[in-house]
């Protein structure tokens, strides 16, 4: 069994003007669709093969650059587009209330996040990371290494990802990334990342 590139649940220009439709169908069609590929690709025929994505990346041996790569690559884009919607739900509940306790603010949870993504040097992620018992964590992650990896970042699950490759937001933003962080934080949809806390926790 190989991966598959996930549908959308939104259209592509669905997010405007908070990110365009060119953008959004590009990075899908080609960048995600095309880790996908390299992944199945760099999988088949080894014990890889029919593993879960999470145990591939748990179990990773960081030396396998095509696994590490394309298996990130194609973590990473799944969760991104999950986390997204044109019509998002707002944060309330019990991950809320754990943002509260891990960061003493909303707002100080999306300055962490903000910075992270913003002095992320070159291609990466920002990720917002649950430990087991509840505890949050922001960090980010270089090129399309995630947490889940062994030794990288805060080793906690990825709940909340954002993309600060440029082809994220290049075409839409060219170099202005911070306007695109910013961006970002109207159309996470709190619901489904209260999903992934419940699940992680
Ligand atoms: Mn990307």
């Amino acid at each position: 069994m190989s991966f598959e590139l996930p549908q959308l649940s939104y259209s592509y220009d669905s997010l405007e003007p908070h990110i365009d439709a060119r953008t959004m169908e590009i990075h899908h069609t080609k960048h995600h669709a095309g880790y996908t590929a390299k992944l199945n690709a760099a999988i088949a025929g080894t014990p890889l093969e029919g593993q879960s994505i999470e145990d591939i990346l748990q179990n990773l041996d960081m030396s396998n650059g095509a696994v590490r790569n394309n298996g990130g690559g194609f973590y990473n884009h799944c969760l991104f587009w999950n986390v997204m919607s044109p019509n998002p739900t707002a944060l309330s509940g019990e991950l809320a209330e754990a943002i509260h306790n891990s960061f003493n603010s909303f707002d100080e949870f999306k300055t962490a996040f903000s910075a992270a993504a913003a002095t992320q040097f070159g291609s990466g992620w920002a990720w917002l990371c649950v430990h087991k018992g509840g505890r949050l964590e922001v960090c980010s992650t270089a090129n399309q290494d995630n947490p889940l990896m062994p030794g990288v970042a805060c080793d906690g699950t990825p709940i909340l990802g954002l993309d600060v490759w440029e082809h994220a937001y290049y075409l839409n933003y060219q170099n202005r990334r911070p306007d695109y962080i910013d961006a970002f934080f109207n159309v996470i949809d709190w619901g489904i990342v209260a999903k992934h806390f419940e699940a992680a926790k």
